[in-house]
């Protein structure tokens, strides 16, 4: 009986010092980025808005971006990235071998990827849904009027499943042809393999711009799946899912505090606590993170925060004019809503 306390005593001893060491671990993930000396980010093989390369051979993009933020945080460097380019059907194996470190590729985060494929997913980047393109001359306004229609999209997408769903609720027959390059499936539309093209809207708004006449094609009205596009890790390294995660709550935030890539070094002077513990002056929030208590100043300073980025590559600065829509903040309308960094 009198042995009890002390067994007590030595377990809460076990604990505290079990819980020191997590707080202080790391992560496996972090060690090895650190070690190798640049990040691997997994990005699309080629997608207007979201990863392309550029003509000096830059990649550039949303997703692209992100990976920067995640590099700067780390590294204070953004050039700190080697990408690799996945198709849809390729990206969760690549990531589960440990190929890549980070899936940064407009992937939709849906129940079953998160507790089947061994891969956590980080918070949404992008709210996107599901969209159908057809051609004009076919006279269609409606998605239901698609009956005994061919559609065309990629291999290894929620996009397939989608249809499924939405063809059987509406009582509608359909046949798919599915592809592994976006520009394939463009191509086969394009050249009247299918009556419909359908994918993400983000996807079928920068898939549009590089048909021959974007004028004869027409994105129907209907939107049949929410698609919260997350990045994406490995399960099992906390540490290193909860860089990613902040990484991004901290762009967000930024935006929501005004500071941009223009401002943010004079931002260093600000008075506002919320200003002070972004930038790395006050709580040491970086160490939390086992990061240099500058990682989200130098992820700002080197890619801009939320909305710039999407501003660049997917708003009213790129080709694809997109609106913020569901993607400007929550104080602006949208659903864009970061936890505070305190
Ligand atoms: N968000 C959907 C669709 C993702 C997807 O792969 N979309 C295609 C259609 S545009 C794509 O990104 N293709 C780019 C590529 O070929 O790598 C998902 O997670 O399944």
């Amino acid at each position: 009986m009198r042995s009890l306390p002390l067994i007590a005593l030595l377990l809460t001893l076990f604990s505290s010092s079990l819980l020191a060491a997590i707080k202080n671990s790391p992560g496996e993930t972090l060690s090895t980025v650190r070690h190798r000396g640049y990040l691997i980010c997994g990005v699309s093989q080629g997608l207007t808005g979201f990863s392309t390369v550029d003509d000096k051979g830059q990649w550039q993009g949303l997703d692209v971006d992100f990976c920067k933020a995640v590099a700067s945080a780390i590294f204070g460097d953004a050039n700190k990235v080697s990408y690799v380019p996945l198709s849809a059907k390729d990206r969760f194996t690549a990531l589960q071998s440990g190929d890549i470190d980070l899936l940064s590729r407009n992937t939709s985060w849906t129940l079953l990827r998160d507790t089947t494929l061994g891969l956590n997913f980080i918070g949404t980047i992008y709210y996107d849904a599901q969209g159908l393109m057809i051609h004009k001359s076919a006279g269609i306004k409606s998605a239901n009027e698609l009956n005994g229609a061919i559609i065309c999209t990629n291999t290894g997408t929620t996009t397939e499943l989608n249809i499924a769903d939405f063809f059987k609720a509406h009582q509608l027959k359909y046949q798919i042809i599915t592809f592994e390059k976006s520009d394939e499936t463009l191509s086969a539309y394009e050249a009247g393999r299918c009556d419909v093209y359908s994918t993400d809207m983000s996807a079928l708004a920068a898939q549009k711009l590089k048909l021959k006449n974007p004028h004869d094609h027409f994105i129907l009205p209907e939107r049949i799946s929410k698609e919260p596009l997350s990045p994406v890790v490995r399960q099992g390294d906390e540490p290193w899912a909860n860089i990613i995660r902040w990484v991004l709550f901290a762009l967000v935030n930024a935006e929501e505090l005004g500071i941009t890539q223009n401002n943010i070094k004079l931002s260093l002077n600000a008075s506002d606590s919320n200003i002070q513990r972004l930038l790395g002056k006050k709580d040491n929030l970086g160490e939390k993170l086992n990061l240099p208590n500058d990682w989200a100043y130098q992820a700002i300073l080197q890619v801009g925060n939320y909305g710039e980025i999407f501003e660049r590559n997917l708003g009213q600065k790129s080709p694809l004019k997109i609106e913020r829509g569901l993607n400007a903040l929550w104080s602006q309308g949208g659903i864009l809503y970061a936890p505070p960094l305190r």
